[in-house]
């Protein structure tokens, strides 16, 4: 289904997870992200403090700036506010859309994680800017959530007018089936930020989506 125009333009979203890089800073690992083509980055931290998700936003807000892409901060709507970030990611139990967008405002993104088609819908219908749909596959990153499988990113392919981003359990092995389902646009967490080479691993995911993307 043809999409229709928006503020946003990516193929590869790399989401931070400090637990898969150890010992290297947040900032090193997102650069090598950027410099191997990440499109938009999220900073995502379950369990840092309050202060330290904080100085990581201003952190990466320098980093994304100086790169010219996005950045989404999960969860916390006043640290993106305050580090001018581009926009918020929120789960199903998160504040709502429409609280959401009270606070941020007409421009700034938000995205909204869905794991069915009816939540998709809801999401687009209630002014999301994207959408993720997943986990495609079972993920450590996200335990304990049933993977969605392909077929959902075949409905979201049939039904979503929005961007949307197959996410969990993405990998080099597995993205050319993700796509093939009818996926324009891939976030993975530990396949990025838990490699030893960042950078090798986006150039990769960019020439398969560009190869898919040319030859659709
Ligand atoms: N959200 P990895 S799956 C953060 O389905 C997140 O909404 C998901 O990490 C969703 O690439 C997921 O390591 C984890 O599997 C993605």
């Amino acid at each position: 289904m043809a999409e229709s125009t928006s503020k946003l333009d990516f193929q590869l979203y790399v989401i931070t997870g400090a637990n898969y890089h150890p010992g290297r800073s947040i900032v090193d690992v997102v650069e090598q992200a950027l410099i191997g083509g990440a499109d938009i980055v999220q900073l995502r931290d379950k369990t840092a403090s309050k202060q330290d998700i904080r100085e990581n936003a201003h952190k990466l807000r320098q980093l994304t700036r100086r790169y010219g892409v996005p950045l989404i901060i999960n969860d916390h709507i006043d640290i993106a506010l305050e580090a001018d970030a581009d926009g918020v990611h929120l789960g199903q139990d998160d504040l709502s859309l429409a609280e959401a967008r009270q606070l941020l405002g007409p421009d700034r993104i938000i995205g909204i994680s869905t794991h069915s088609i009816e939540q998709g819908l809801a999401a687009q219908a209630g002014g999301a800017d994207y959408i993720g749909v997943g986990p495609v596959y079972p993920t450590g990153t996200k335990p304990g959530r049933a993977a969605v499988t392909t077929s959902y990113v075949q409905e979201a392919a049939a039904q979503i007018r929005i961007p949307f981003v197959a996410i969990g359990g993405i990998t080099l092995g597995n993205v050319d089936t993700v796509i093939a389902a009818g996926a324009n646009r891939v976030c993975a967490v530990s396949e990025i930020v838990g490699a030893d080479d960042p950078a090798a691993v986006c150039r990769a995911f960019k020439a398969r989506l560009n190869a898919a993307a040319n030859h659709s």
